[in-house]
């Protein structure tokens, strides 16, 4: 529960933020990660001074040179005069560590310039789910006035997708070479992408990995914006201005064009879904790890008394049954 003190300090953190002050916006940003009273607070307090900036999903698998195109994105976007802020996201593996040490190494020309503001993240700290924390830390880079904000994230698994949703605009980065890569991309991330690049342009097969890419768009099914395909080379930055244009042309689409009273509804509602299923994913677990059932449902699991599938359900309806009669603490 919060309190008054919570209040002022929240109260303050989000006047200085919105104001411009770093130093407050990085104390923001922890007290979100740890999601506490004071960091909830600032989220609400701040949360109608956001949807102006422009925030663009960094998504693919590892290694794809994400980092590397970030960093030229960035330099692209301070020649046109915006400052960007970028969340980083480490999938707080225990081979992370020096991607995020070289990420800094790749950005240094950037960390010194004022126009750029840059953030690591673990994905899973103790606000749970990684969709929820990139959510809440792009706001409050939004709210402080950010032009650009860039979330990269390595495209595994539901979390990812979840953090698409947060963004306005999300760029699905693959590689030459990687045609299972591709195949598998179908399934998820693709139908949540709404620009295509094959990084690493530089090594054979690039336009293989086109090819490919554009007949797996053929057979799907996208609404009145086609994802364009582009190639880059990010260690260069061959390429990476086509990308900013594409980017400010799909960012146009969803606030100004025919569409964007739609998109904006469309994406809304991606948004709530996909918080709601992290927030629900997070509850169930941590309540039903504490029930008593669970204890009961395993033992009869462990000796095959009952299906894994059914003490699913049974575990699910009974935690829905409690929280019929609970008020929402969230
Ligand atoms: N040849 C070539 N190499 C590149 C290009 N872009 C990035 N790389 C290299 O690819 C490697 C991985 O780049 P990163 O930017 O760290 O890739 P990432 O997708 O951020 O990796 P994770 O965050 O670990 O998933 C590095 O050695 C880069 O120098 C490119 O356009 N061409
Ligand atoms: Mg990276």
């Amino acid at each position: 529960m919060s309190n008054s003190t919570d209040l002022t300090r929240a109260e303050e953190l989000s006047e200085q933020l919105l104001s411009g002050d770093r130093r407050a916006l990085s104390r923001a940003i922890s007290l979100v990660e740890a999601d506490t009273p004071a960091g909830r607070l600032i989220s609400g307090l701040i949360y109608p001074h956001t949807g102006k900036a422009q925030i663009i999903g960094i998504t693919g698998s590892a290694g794809t040179g994400k980092s590397t195109l970030v960093g030229s994105i960035a330099r692209e976007e301070r020649k046109r005069d915006r400052s960007i802020g970028i969340i980083a996201v480490d999938p707080s593996s225990p081979f992370s560590h020096g991607a995020i040490l070289g990420d800094r190494i790749r950005m240094q020309d950037l960390t010194s310039d004022s126009g750029v503001f840059l953030r690591s993240m673990a994905s899973r700290g103790n606000l749970g789910g990684l969709s929820e924390t990139a959510t809440a830390v792009s706001d409050l880079l939004d709210a402080a006035n950010f032009d650009v904000v860039l979330i990269e994230t390595v495209g595994a698994g539901q979390d990812e997708v979840e953090v698409a949703n947060a963004a306005g605009t999300t760029v699905l980065v693959a590689n030459p070479g990687a045609g299972d890569d591709v195949q598998s991309m179908k399934a998820g991330l693709m139908e949540v992408a709404q620009i295509m690049v094959v990084n690493k342009a530089d090594l054979a097969g690039a336009d293989t990995a086109v090819a490919q890419l554009r007949s797996l768009l053929a057979i799907a099914n996208f609404g009145a914006w086609t994802p364009p395909i582009l190639k880059t080379v990010a260690s260069s930055g061959d390429g990476v201005s086509e990308l900013v244009d594409r980017m400010d042309e799909h960012q146009r689409f969803i606030t100004v064009s025919d569409h964007a009273n739609q998109e904006r509804i469309d994406h809304a509602q991606r948004q709530i879904l996909a918080l709601a299923r992290a927030v629900m994913h997070r509850q169930t677990l941590a309540e039903a790890t504490e029930s008593l059932l669970l204890d009961m449902l395993t033992k009869q699991v462990a000796v095959r008394a009952k299906d894994p599938r059914s003490a699913a359900i049974e575990l699910v309806d009974s935690l829905r049954s409690s929280w019929s009669g609970a008020q929402s603490s969230k």
